[in-house]
């Protein structure tokens, strides 16, 4: 008797899934249907009429798009008052539990050439942190500061999800309380030729690749994730990425500006360095915010200036976030004109011939889908979008050399190191950039932001002196 699922993937076109199922051994036929058994084939069905129609690529909308309002830094010009009454209130949150940190780790990593978790690589200019203790120790700092420990949440990928659990069970959780650190994998979707029928990548196995980061929603759902929130009274969720030790995990400001604007989703930007850097825009289209990504947005508007030759689209998306939990459940149940999008990739995908021998492509021969997180924001009420330094929250290891590279944020991280000691009285010698002569580091268990940092140094007497391999903890 033929199994219903080959029956259900016949019915859809796939039946090609089973080309070699009676080749297979019994354990790589259970394989095979339990990677079938995730897959959705309607919504593959939709993606192949609404991605790959002949045409469906074609250009992107840009009709009415005008960049989008945002809060301004005091020192840009914002209200100070509005700013601290944000982060006064997002102290409070702080305080009273309500808030979880959570990092998107299910990225494949290949720019950096890092073979491994991309959260075990180390970043930091003496100890040589890998970026998950990094974050674990702000967090920890954080839920010190504030009387409350926070939850944090880490999504990873199938790839990465027993290596990563590992990883942190060998270094003893970073000294977070085990309860409260969570790891769920993220959703996969199929590879499909440009006829959309379903790649394998072997005769046993399918061409599945993580959903991309807006696949954190519905995973969030799905692992129980929301519902362990609501029962630990949290509804604010700290979003930010792998690949940026930089970044305060917990914001007050940022908080506190999400929760007064009750807003389901919020942003921080920065302004762009220079028209091609490669990070998403903020716009408004229909009343809506949206995010464009760099690579979506002609040049021709990614260089247009205003009368005092700034640029007109000067908002960056640096993929941090603040999600209100309720509004991540409406997002991940979907339905009622809410659905997350996907995004089109086309790539050189190893798959199988018709004899089930490997095959290597050249050229693109098939297409993956991705979910992006921002194009949750057109959906979310009140969003709110404030501007950050970029000093003090995005410097990201993307490369193996040059921009965004290992060399670029350990740079940046001495360089706010350095900040934080001289604003509080240090002389520690910098050149023109900031960059200190010196590498020496400061403990997030120690100082994770001005704030901290400012307390800690007060109370520390004599002052340390900075010198080469200074280990601030
Ligand atoms: C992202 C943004 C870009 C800018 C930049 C800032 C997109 C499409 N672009 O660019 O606008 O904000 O970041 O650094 O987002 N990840 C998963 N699962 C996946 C794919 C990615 O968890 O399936 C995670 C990944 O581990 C990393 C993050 O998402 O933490 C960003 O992924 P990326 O490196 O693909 O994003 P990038 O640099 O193209």
């Amino acid at each position: 008797m033929i199994h219903p699922l080959i029956e259900k993937f016949q019915a859809a076109g796939q039946g090609q899934v089973f080309a070699f199922f009676g080749q297979l051994s019994p354990d790589a036929q259970k394989s095979l249907l339990a990677e079938a058994a995730e897959i959705d084939l309607e919504e593959v069905a939709r993606l192949s009429r609404t991605l790959l129609a002949p045409g469906a690529s074609a250009g992107v909308d840009l009709e009415g798009l005008a960049p989008a309002p945002y809060e301004r830094r005091p020192e840009h010009g914002g209200d100070a008052a509005a700013w601290a009454r944000a982060k006064a209130a997002g102290e409070a949150a702080l305080r009273t539990g309500r808030v979880a940190a959570f990092t998107v780790a299910g990225g494949q990593g290949t720019r950096l050439g890092y073979d491994g978790p991309k959260g075990t690589f180390r970043v930091t200019p003496v100890r040589q942190k890998p970026l998950f203790q990094v974050f674990a120790e702000k967090i920890l700092a954080a839920g010190r500061r504030y009387g409350r420990p926070l939850h944090w949440f880490i999504m990873t990928s199938h790839a990465n999800h027993v290596a990563t659990e590992a990883f942190f069970a060998d270094n003893g959780w970073f000294g977070l309380d085990r309860s409260r650190v969570h790891f769920f994998r993220q959703g996969r979707m199929p590879a499909v030729d440009f006829a959309g029928k379903i790649l394998l990548e072997t005769p046993g196995a399918i061409a599945l690749s993580p959903d991309g980061h807006g696949g954190s929603l519905r995973a969030l759902e799905r692992s129980g994730a929301l519902d362990l929130m609501q029962r630990e009274g949290v509804d604010t969720l700290s979003y930010f990425q792998i690949d940026n030790p930089l970044v305060r995990c917990v914001d007050p400001a940022f908080i506190g500006w999400h929760v007064l604007g009750r807003s389901g989703m919020s942003s921080k930007m920065v302004p762009k360095a220079y028209p091609e850097e490669k990070v998403g825009v903020f716009c408004v289209q229909g009343g809506k915010t949206v995010v464009f990504e760099y690579s979506d947005l002609p040049m021709a508007f990614q260089r247009e200036v205003d009368a005092t030759g700034q640029l007109r689209f000067l908002a960056g998306s640096i993929a941090i976030h603040v999600l209100d939990r309720e509004f991540v459940r409406k997002m991940a149940a979907g339905g009622d004109g809410v659905t997350m999008p996907f995004h089109r990739a086309d790539k050189k995908i190893p798959t199988v011939d018709a004899a089930g021998a490997p095959v290597k492509p050249a050229k693109p021969n098939g297409v993956k889908f991705e979910m992006f997180v921002f194009d949750a924001l057109p959906f979310a009420l009140n969003p709110v979008v404030i501007e950050t330094l970029r000093a003090d929250d995005f410097s990201p290891v993307k490369n193996a050399e040059g921009l965004d590279s290992p060399k670029t944020c350990r740079d940046d991280q001495l360089r706010q190191f350095t900040r934080w000691l001289n604003a509080n009285g240090a002389a520690v010698s910098a050149d023109a950039t900031g960059l200190p002569a010196v590498a020496f580091e400061v403990s997030p268990l120690f100082g994770y932001d001005e704030d901290s940092f400012a307390d800690a140094w007060r109370t520390r007497s004599p002052a340390p002196v900075v010198s080469e391999g200074l280990y601030l903890a």
